[in-house]
């Protein structure tokens, strides 16, 4: 393990970036770290446990990152971990292109930088917020186990972040780093900043579609920040990319086996109306998908915005695989079709300077991406023998965010007057008796190699251990 890249696990903080060279940087975690650990247990998963099977980061080089064991989550190691360092990088794009990549915050940039490090920051111990009670209703210990590594891993991007704060932003940061404990998921007084992290996530079928849809704009918008011109931002997003992987891993996998169960119990009883026979029904499943999707498009921000143009021109934030795009990387002559409310009404295109569209270009790279799970899901249902297919609503269904927050559309993109949307719209998202059903459903199966009757279990066990490995000890 060579001293660059591997985590020094003697010091309190496992870290690669040599904290103990900085005494300051050190009190000030070792100040937040009590802060943090008091805010995990308040706000941290609600269900006791003796030990879970958790993956831990150690180590950033090629020969693997990660160790797996049984440990208290407690006592689970939250680390600072940054990418290796590329001495000769530079910066890819906006008006200081080919310049050397900035090892500290240049003075005009602070506050952009420092803005979009706390959003970021803001949504990690959001959704640990969010999961706190699924524990208690986990279909079985192989979901529990990756509920609860999804937190920790929740918990390591918010160490991520306030790592940055500290040690780039001075007393701002270290002020931004408290109130990013201070903030909770729902909070009337201090809510946390994206929408969609105020929401609740209250049962398994949500949590599948949160990590599915809401991480994956997570993995986008962690890819524009790895593009960043800021070096120590871009190293630790790249790290953090990996993590996330898994998370994404879980909805997948996870709307796999609810579609799945589904699927088998429609096959066999030859109807729709699984409800009674213990299943997800495929429209409720729709509903759920309709409701996550589209309060994902809106943590991408207005279709047009002059924020994401000063942050590309400046170089604090890219776009996904800016080193493949074919133009010259600074945009001041291209322009984009985005999605827009034309003057008659109508939902339609209009053209921008590209520079002001560069949500809408990382929306649609998400949104192709989203395609490929719906593909999926459509291929079990497929290979049942059904004929009912999911699918995406259209760009406009349920937006809150940007140029189709004030009008109603139906999942097909059909403008709506008012009346008639709050008439329809349970036909399009989860109303009260599909969220009851849902959660009636959800019994803790908490028995090794047991699993709850709505789901099917999972091709495989974790880190080659089978399904019925002791995942998790419960208190
Ligand atoms: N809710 O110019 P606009 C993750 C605000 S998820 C509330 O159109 P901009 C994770 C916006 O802040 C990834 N407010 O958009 C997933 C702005 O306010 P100010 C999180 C919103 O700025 C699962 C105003 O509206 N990371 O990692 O270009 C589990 C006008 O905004 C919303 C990031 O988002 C909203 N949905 O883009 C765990 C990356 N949308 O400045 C973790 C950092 C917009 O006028 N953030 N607003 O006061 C950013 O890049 C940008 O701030 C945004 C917005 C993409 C969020």
């Amino acid at each position: 393990m060579s001293r660059s890249t591997g985590a020094d696990y003697t010091e309190k903080i496992p870290n690669n970036v040599d904290l103990h060279e900085d005494r300051r940087l050190q009190r000030a975690l070792e100040s937040w770290q009590p802060n943090f650990l008091s805010w995990w247990e308040s706000m941290g998963p609600s269900l006791p446990t003796q030990d879970v099977y958790l993956r831990t980061a150690v180590n950033v080089g090629r020969e693997g990152w990660a160790h797996f064991g049984h440990v208290a989550m407690r006592d689970y190691r939250w680390g600072i971990f940054l990418a290796e360092r590329d001495p000769g990088r530079r910066i890819g794009f906006g008006q200081h292109k080919g310049e050397p990549a900035w090892q500290k915050v240049p003075g005009e940039y602070r506050s952009e930088l420092r803005r979009l490090i706390v959003v970021q920051g803001d949504t990690e111990p959001a959704s640990v917020e969010q999961q706190r009670n699924l524990g208690a209703t986990a279909p079985s210990l192989y979901d529990l186990r990756n509920l609860f590594q999804v937190n920790v891993e929740e918990g390591r991007h918010l160490w991520a972040m306030v790592y940055l704060l500290q040690a780039y932003f001075g007393r701002e940061g270290r002020e931004e780093a408290e109130e990013l404990l201070h903030r909770n998921s729902g909070s009337e007084d201090a809510p946390r900043i994206l929408g969609a992290f105020n929401e609740e996530t209250p049962d398994w079928l949500s949590f599948y579609m949160f990590t599915y849809f809401t991480d994956r704009d997570g993995k986008y918008q962690l890819g524009t920040l790895k593009e960043s011109a800021f070096d120590p931002l871009s190293r630790t997003c790249e790290f953090m990319l990996k993590e996330e992987a898994h998370h994404m891993f879980v909805g997948t996998t996870g709307i796999d086996r609810v579609v799945e169960r589904t699927a088998q119990l429609m096959a066999e009883h030859d109807t729709d109306e699984v409800a009674a026979r213990g299943g997800i029904p495929l429209d409720m499943i729709q509903k759920y998908l309709n409701f996550h999707y589209s309060v994902s498009l809106d943590l991408f921000g207005g279709e047009t915005s002059t924020n994401v143009a000063n942050y590309y021109t400046a170089g604090l934030k890219g776009r996904w695989s800016e080193d493949r795009r074919r133009d010259d990387h600074k945009l001041t002559s291209e322009s984009i079709m985005v999605d827009a409310v034309a003057d008659d009404g109508q939902i339609g295109q209009t053209e921008v300077a590209a520079l002001v569209g560069l949500n809408t270009d990382l929306r649609r790279e998400y949104i192709s991406d989203c395609e490929s799970g719906v593909k999926r899901w459509n291929r079990i249902l497929a290979s049942a023998g059904l004929d009912q297919r999911l699918k995406l609503p259209h760009v406009a269904f349920n937006r809150k965010v940007g140029v189709f927050a004030g009008i109603e559309a139906t999942p097909d993109g059909e403008r709506l007057e008012a009346g008639e949307w709050a008439r329809r719209k349970g036909q399009w998202l989860p109303t009260d008796v599909d969220k009851t059903h849902v959660r009636s459903l959800m019994q803790p199966v908490l028995e090794r190699g047991k699993i709850a009757a709505w789901i099917a279990p999972p091709r495989n066990g974790i880190n080659g251990k089978p399904f019925d490995y002791d995942y998790v000890h419960l208190a």
